[in-house]
C-alpha cells in the first residue's frame, strides 16, 4: 500500500468527508488522484453531471472538474459546494499563461457562500520540469495573500513520482485536527 494512500486513509478513513479537486485541463488532477488511490477499489459515478466526476473512497467523496473556459457548465459546479471541507487546486507550474484563469476561478469559488468553511490546498504540480514556476512565485501570481477568510496552503509537488503529495496531505491533516 502506497505511502500517499496510507496518509490519505489516516486523515479521511473514518468519517464522512467531502473534497473538491479542481484545476485547468492538463494540470495533473487525475494523476494526483491516482497517487491517492493506489491499489484501492474505487467507485466512480459517471453521470452526476456531464463535466463533474465523483470518486468515492470509503467515506470520502472527491468531486473533480476542470475549471476555466466552460461558461455554460459553471452553474453545475456550485451544486457540489455544500459541506465541502477541502478544496484542492492543482496548478500546472509550467503553464504561466493559465495562472490568471486559475486565480480568477479560485477567488470566485472562495467568494461563494456554500464554501465559506472550506480550506484550500494548492498543489504547484510538475515541479520536476526545469521551466516550472516556484510555489512562492505561484503564490504571488494567484494572490494567495489576499485570501483572509479561508485557511490556505501551497505545496510544490510532482504527481508523477508522488513527491510533495504527502506533505500537502499533512497540512490537510493539521486542519482536520484543528477543527
Ligand atoms: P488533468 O486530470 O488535470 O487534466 P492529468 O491532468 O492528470 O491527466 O495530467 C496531464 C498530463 O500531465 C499527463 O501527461 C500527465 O502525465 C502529466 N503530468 C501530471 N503530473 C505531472 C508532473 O508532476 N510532472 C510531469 N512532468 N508531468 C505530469 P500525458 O502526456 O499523459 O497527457
Amino acid at each position: 500500500i502506497g505511502q500517499v494512500f496510507a496518509k490519505l486513509m489516516s486523515i479521511f478513513g473514518k468519517k464522512e468527508h467531502k473534497v473538491i479537486i479542481v484545476g485547468l485541463d492538463n494540470a495533473g488532477k487525475i494523476t494526483i488522484l491516482y497517487q491517492f488511490l493506489t491499489n484501492e477499489v474505487v467507485h466512480t459515478s459517471p453521470t452526476i453531471s456531464s463535466n463533474v466526476e465523483e470518486i468515492v473512497l470509503q467515506k470520502t467523496h472527491f468531486f473533480m472538474w476542470d475549471i476555466g473556459g466552460q461558461e455554460a457548465l459553471r452553474s453545475t459546479w456550485s451544486m457540489h459546494y455544500a459541506n465541502t471541507e477541502f478544496i484542492i487546486l492543482v496548478i500546472d507550474s509550467t503553464d504561466r499563461d493559465q495562472l490568471l484563469t486559475a486565480r480568477e476561478e479560485l477567488h470566485k469559488m472562495l467568494a461563494h457562500e456554500a464554501l465559506r468553511d472550506a480550506s484550500v490546498l494548492i498543489f504547484a504540480n510538475k515541479q520536476d520540469m526545469k521551466d516550472s514556476t516556484t510555489p512562492v512565485e505561484i503564490s504571488q501570481l494567484l494572490t494567495l495573500s489576499a485570501i483572509e477568510d479561508h485557511p490556505w496552503h501551497i505545496q510544490g509537488c510532482c504527481a508523477l513520482t508522488g513527491e510533495g503529495l504527502r506533505a500537502g496531505l499533512q497540512w490537510i491533516q493539521s486542519r482536520t485536527t484543528a477543527n
